[in-house]
């Protein structure tokens, strides 16, 4: 009987949620708990890390987890390690489920740094006014550089106050829109976007509205990860799925179609 993991988190893993869903496959939705109330999934779903590799190895063996899909953020590198692990050691048939990393198009000013801290050590001396676009748990990094004006984007508001000395912070859970990212630059006159090469269409609004206003972007290149089987629609996974779970495919050979892969039966 197959039971499903799946590692979530972002948007693709929302997808990959109802589809599942939908297919009638028995699966359960796990969260980090890193935000104090992340987006319901038609999923049964649990929160909270396991206690490293053996952690989700034990919660494998004790769950029956017999399919994992790691659809965590292509930055959530510790994660998908961790997962990589536990499959391995539980004999565990696993995949990722990631979108594709962005490419500088026409008009783009960017420049790829390879971590957080070189991504700081690529600000300008000069003062600047910064839009730190990759959450809370990096900020540290941008401490020994005062001399910028920042603006924070969170999920949650900050416990306590920002560890830098001119900073301000919006609250705002994507997926963002190109118009409102490109109001939220001119409001706060930004020189200088910092982001992650997360991909995926629900972070790269501020991207494209960097391209319309010529900013530069201070692009986080994505670390590197075990060679892993890598799908990049819903329906590879779901094809993985029934492959490996010798389930009967959710509705049909034909029910997943290239352009709509998401697309269940309509
Ligand atoms: C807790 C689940 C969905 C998923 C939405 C995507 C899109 C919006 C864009 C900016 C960039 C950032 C950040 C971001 C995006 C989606 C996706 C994506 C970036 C939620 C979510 C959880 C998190 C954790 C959070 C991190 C932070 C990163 C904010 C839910 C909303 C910057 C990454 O306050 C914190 O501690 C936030 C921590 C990890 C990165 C960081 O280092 O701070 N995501 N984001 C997941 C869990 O608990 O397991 O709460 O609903 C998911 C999403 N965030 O359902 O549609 O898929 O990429 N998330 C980055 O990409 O740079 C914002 O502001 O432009
Ligand atoms: P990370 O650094 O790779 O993971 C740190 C620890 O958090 C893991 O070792 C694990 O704890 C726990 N964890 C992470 N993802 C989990 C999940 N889906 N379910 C249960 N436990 C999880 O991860 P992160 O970068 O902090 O990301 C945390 C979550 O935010 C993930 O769900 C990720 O998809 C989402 N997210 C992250 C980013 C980002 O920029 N990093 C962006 C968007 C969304 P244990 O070792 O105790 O098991």
């Amino acid at each position: 009987m197959t039971r499903l993991l799946i590692l979530g988190g972002t948007t693709e893993a929302s997808l990959l949620a109802r589809a599942v869903a939908e297919a009638g496959i028995k699966a359960v939705f796990s969260y980090a708990g890193r935000t104090e109330q992340p987006t319901a999934q038609p999923l049964p779903t649990r929160i909270g890390g396991f206690g490293g590799a053996e952690g989700l190895a034990a919660y494998i063996r004790g769950e029956g987890v017999t399919h994992l899909v790691d659809a965590t953020h292509p930055f959530a590198a510790q994660m998908s390690r961790n997962a990589i692990k536990a499959c391995s050691l539980t004999d565990t048939s696993i995949c990722a489920f990631e979108r594709p990393p962005w490419v500088a198009g026409e008009g783009d000013v960017w420049h790829p740094v390879a971590d957080m801290s070189a991504a700081a050590d690529a600000l300008p001396e000069a003062p600047a006014r910064v839009f730190l676009a990759i959450g809370k748990l990096h900020i540290a990094e941008f401490v020994h550089k005062p001399q910028h004006s920042y603006l924070l984007r969170l999920v949650d508001p900050p416990e306590g106050p920002l560890p830098l000395p001119d900073a301000k912070a919006v609250i705002a859970r994507g997926p963002f829109t190109e118009a409102g990212d490109l109001a939220l630059l001119q409001r706060h006159r930004i020189t200088h976007i910092v982001a992650k090469n997360a991909g995926g269409a629900g972070a790269e609004a501020k991207l494209k509205a960097a391209r319309t206003l010529g900013i530069p972007v201070i692009l986080i290149d994505r670390p590197q990860l075990p060679a892993r089987t890598v799908f990049g629609t819903v329906a590879d996974v779901l094809e993985w799925l029934c492959k490996k779970g010798n389930i009967a495919h959710p509705a049909g050979e034909d029910q997943y179609t290239a352009d709509h892969p998401t697309r269940l039966g309509e």
